[in-house]
């Protein structure tokens, strides 16, 4: 079973994943534990002070090496108990490197993380420099914290574990296992405002449909990510499908 270990201020807000949906399933059939560390409960005075200003001045405040290592700690003794051979702790950070589909299944295939979500400005740079072992960012835009951040990694982790989704909901199916973009979706009604769903995809002939299926992944992916084709390359039967697709598409 995976263990994931979370150091938050908001243990709370973890629950809108353990509760629900494939991720809450998963967490009752025992794919994951999950266990949230509150820094607070490690504060050193009555207050439970885990933030103070930060030297050289300037605004807001920074997370404190001592409650955060303390929580780490504890964190990482739990998941060698659980029988964790080296837990990776990883900070949730813009500064960190983007989180990718080859990353995710990485982290699928460990026994076990420690994740550190922070608020305020950040941590103090010491406690990166001792505890954590990798700092990670899903996207170029800054959050009021890392939870959500720790909460899209562990969405993404959860759903690639053994017996998490059925065949229906294979993840070998996905988005970007291909290394292209998903092609459009289309259920009943047969026209919607105007709009017909594909006859192809009504055709009942399969290779047809694959086809398009895939035409439709290289024109989408060549269209809004055209880094990710250049990155996977195309072979000859492909170029020919998206030259189809862009000749169709003006
Ligand atoms: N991908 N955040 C981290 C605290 C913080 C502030 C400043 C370092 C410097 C994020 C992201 C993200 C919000 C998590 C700020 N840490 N995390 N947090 N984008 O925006 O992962």
């Amino acid at each position: 079973m995976l263990q994931i270990d979370v150091i938050t201020l908001f243990p709370e807000m973890f629950d809108a994943i353990t509760e629900s949906g494939i991720t809450g399933r998963a967490r009752e059939r025992r794919a994951y534990q999950f266990l949230p560390w509150n820094p607070r409960d490690f504060a050193a005075n009555t207050h439970r002070t885990v933030d103070d200003r930060p030297y050289g001045g300037g605004p807001g405040m920074v997370m404190m090496v001592e409650p955060l290592t303390k929580a780490i700690c504890a964190a990482r003794q739990r998941q060698v108990s659980a029988g964790v051979r080296k837990p990776r702790v990883i900070y949730l950070s813009p500064q960190g490197m983007l989180l990718t589909h080859e990353k995710v299944m990485s982290l699928a295939s460990e026994q076990g993380m420690v994740l550190l979500a922070g608020r305020y400005e950040g941590v103090d740079e010491r406690l990166i420099a001792r505890q954590i072992d990798e700092e990670i960012s899903i996207g170029d835009f800054v959050m009021s914290g890392g939870e959500v951040a720790a909460m899209a990694l562990m969405d993404a982790v959860i759903r690639q574990l053994p017996g998490v989704l059925g065949d229906a909901g294979s993840a070998a199916q996905d988005s970007f296992v291909g290394g292209l973009l998903d092609c459009p979706h289309y259920t009943r009604p047969e026209v919607y405002d105007g709009l017909a769903v594909p006859a192809v995809l009504m055709s009942g002939n399969h290779a047809d449909i694959a086809r398009w299926r895939l035409k439709q992944s290289l024109g989408r992916t060549h269209e809004r990510r055209p880094d990710l084709l250049h990155q996977r390359g195309m072979s000859a039967a492909e170029r020919k499908l998206l030259d189809e697709y862009l000749k169709e598409h003006r």
